[in-house]
């Protein structure tokens, strides 16, 4: 079977079908590039000791592990000198990432969450980085945080890389979902999987189920109806897989279907849930709409809604439609 390069396929999204313009496809590279030296890291594991706390907290007062640092600071130093970027944003900086001057600046606008499913980090469980790429406003001078906040609609790239049995990078450019597998060996990102398509019906669901006491009661009558199997409302059995790590748990459900929630609940009523809009709700609903699948906040549309902070937290519903579309009607009054 002849495969494609990553190179060969956004040359062809550039020049055959007029996709993408030259400099979102060196964007694109160098992520590309930045998540293979990732990828080599979390390979070294302790032999690399990379591994355990870095005793220190992000913005959100979560305790930082080394890896979360070690790939903000890989991303960081890959993206700056490209000319492509105007700014940064990080989940593990408390605000925006302007390129320096000594380079020149780009038009793009580039967000992440650098190590994803960091509690899995220490475990050797799959892990990933998360991107999501914005375009600033024309004219803009100087990069604020006000430029990033667009809605998910506006991503002209998201994407993921899943450190895991393979590396994997899971790509849009807003024309379908395409899959690369790192051949180790030739160093080079390989399609393995071309236009990546959610099945709309599952038997599949992904929660954190120890936060059930804390649930609001559309969640709790959602999960209580999956549970009652084939002799509930549902009239039929469902499987569940938690993976805590939203990279792995999506790329399932792009592989297989299935539907992923992490819901606003009632430990933290000032924190609508736990992940974080910019750059892990939106690029993730991004690919799953673009992979046939549907991703809400349990009222609208993930990508519709106006960011009003960078770090805004969101509760997520997302994958197989047909599911999320009615998890999403529980939420809605009659
Ligand atoms: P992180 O970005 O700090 O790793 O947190 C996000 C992760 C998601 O990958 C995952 O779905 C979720 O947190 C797991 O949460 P929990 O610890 O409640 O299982
Ligand atoms: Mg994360």
């Amino acid at each position: 079977m002849k495969r494609i390069s990553l190179t060969q396929y956004l040359i062809e999204e550039q020049r055959l079908h007029n996709k993408i313009p030259a400099e979102l496809r060196l964007l694109i590279e160098v992520v590309a590039r930045a998540c293979k030296t990732i990828s080599h890291a979390v390979g070294k594991g302790a032999l690399g000791e990379v591994l355990g706390s870095a005793h220190s907290e992000n913005v959100q007062g979560e305790v930082q592990k080394k890896l979360d640092i070690i790939s903000n600071d890989i991303l960081l130093e890959a993206n700056e000198w490209g000319g492509h970027l105007a700014a940064m944003a990080s989940e593990e900086m408390e605000t925006i990432h302007p390129i320096p001057n000594r380079y020149p600046m780009g038009e793009y606008l580039l967000l992440f969450d650098p190590l994803d499913g960091s509690s899995n980090i220490d475990v050797n469980v799959s892990i990933g980085t998360i991107f999501s790429v914005l375009k600033a406003a024309d004219g803009m001078q100087a990069p604020t945080e006000a430029d990033f906040l667009q809605p998910g609609t506006r991503q002209v790239v998201a994407g993921y890389a899943l450190y895991g049995p393979q590396t994997l990078l899971v790509l849009t450019t807003g024309d379908g979902v395409q899959c690369f597998t790192l051949d180790r060996e030739m160093g080079a990102w390989v399609m393995t999987h071309k236009n990546m398509e959610i099945p709309a019906d599952t038997q599949e669901y992904a929660i954190n189920a120890s936060n059930a006491r804390h649930w609001q009661a559309p969640v709790k009558r959602y999960i209580d109806e999956l549970l009652a199997g084939t002799t509930g409302p549902r009239s039929k059995d469902f499987n569940m897989r938690w993976i805590a790590s939203m990279v792995t748990d999506v790329h399932r459900i792009l592989t297989r279907g299935g539907i992923f929630m992490y819901p606003a609940d009632a430990r933290e009523p000032d924190k609508p849930g736990k992940l974080r809009l910019m750059y892990e709700a939106n690029p993730m609903a991004f690919l799953v709409e673009q992979a046939g699948g549907a991703a809400t906040d349990g009222q609208q549309r993930i990508l519709d809604i106006q960011p009003e902070k960078l770090h805004q937290r969101v509760p997520v519903f997302l994958g197989s439609k047909n599911e999320v579309e009615l998890v999403t009607s529980y939420h809605k009054p009659k």
